[in-house]
């Protein structure tokens, strides 16, 4: 695994251009998709975070790989987190997945996910709705200015990466179909095709895999919907052609491959508190003090990173996002609720 050059410096920001930490030939191959971004409205930083956000709803303009690094800084820094850690290199977030409708080794995702058919993809948004609507693939596209995120992801078993995600707010297409007064919580679910998901129906879990989040924190402008990383198209085994990614979470709350999102008034099921309810909750906030059953979460292992450092990375509270989120669990008991 080559690692990637980091060669911008930014508003005292180091962050990537996506040209760099992306293999050359993947660029190349991926292009079409990154044209068919720009003429969907991908949002250009202009350096001033008010003007460039006013004007990128307003003015779809043609960007270059480089550019979704400018951008990432505008919006990142107006959603109050930016990550100055080195981003994960692009072959590591692609070989070592968790994606258990492919398989449960961390490498059978990038083996089997070749099968997986994302064109045509719909999302079907229903339940506790005034518009019930479901978006294909190219309406998904449009449906908001595409911005690049670089945030942490923590997985549960205590291994990390920071990955360039690019997406826009869930909160965008959760209020086009406009929830009602009942609406509380969001169920995400993933495709379960086991014709094209060889894992699918195997007794790892329970399929469709289901998550869920309470409507504020869907609502929160730290939620993303992702349909690319890197500045590409998502690969099949990140979650082709869209995922959630909720950072300040166990990453096993960021549903990948969803086919239909349910407003609804009780707290939905989940897979993993379907799974095992003693080891993993609903809320599952990345919490340094509250360990898992079976091994300490106060410190991880960052995916690419050698050393001693590497596997004692202190686990920072809501993975870094507390000034964010923190608010959203004023006066919980974050040991009861974990
Ligand atoms: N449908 C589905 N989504 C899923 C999973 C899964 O097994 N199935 N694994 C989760 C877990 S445990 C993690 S850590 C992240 C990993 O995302 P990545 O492979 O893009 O890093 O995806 C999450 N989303
Ligand atoms: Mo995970």
């Amino acid at each position: 695994m080559s690692l990637p050059r980091f060669g911008r410096v930014d508003q005292g920001h180091v962050h990537p251009v996506a040209s760099e930490i992306t293999p050359r030939e993947v660029h190349d191959s991926r292009r079409d998709w990154l044209r068919q971004v720009a003429g969907a409205g991908l949002a250009l930083g202009t350096g001033l975070p008010g003007l460039a956000l006013a004007q990128a709803a307003a003015a779809p303009a043609v960007v270059r790989p480089g550019q979704l690094a400018a951008l990432a800084t505008v919006r990142s820094a107006t959603a109050g987190a930016v990550v100055m850690d080195k981003p994960t290199a692009y072959g590591d977030a692609t070989s070592y997945n968790n994606f258990y409708e492919f398989g449960t080794d961390k490498a059978d995702p990038a083996r089997n996910a070749s099968r997986l058919k994302t064109r045509p993809w719909t999302v079907q948004v229903e339940g506790e709705v005034l518009k019930p609507a479901t978006f294909d693939l190219d309406a998904l596209l449009k449906l908001a200015p595409l911005e690049e995120r670089i945030y942490r992801l923590r997985c549960v078993e205590a291994w990390s990466m920071v990955i360039p995600w690019v997406g826009y707010p869930l909160a965008d297409l959760l209020r086009r179909v406009q929830p009602t007064g009942n609406a509380r919580f969001v169920q995400f679910e993933t495709l379960a095709d086991p014709k094209q998901m060889p894992f699918v129906g195997s007794r790892s879990l329970e399929w469709p895999y289901v998550e869920g989040l309470r409507l504020d924190e869907a609502m929160h402008p730290l939620t993303l919907l992702a349909l690319g990383m890197y500045g590409e198209v998502l690969p099949n085994q990140n979650g082709a052609p869209v995922r959630l990614v909720v950072p300040w979470k166990y990453g096993f709350k960021s549903a990948k491959s969803i086919v239909r999102i349910r407003l609804v008034e009780k707290q939905p099921a989940t897979a993993w508190v379907k799974a095992a309810r003693q080891e993993y909750g609903f809320y599952s906030n990345v919490n340094p003090q509250v360990d898992h059953p079976r091994w300490s979460q106060a410190s991880e292992r960052r995916i690419g990173e050698d050393g001693l450092f590497a596997r004692k990375r202190p686990t920072l509270m809501f993975n870094g996002y507390e000034a964010q989120v923190g608010q959203l669990y004023a006066g919980m008991d974050l040991q009861r609720n974990f």
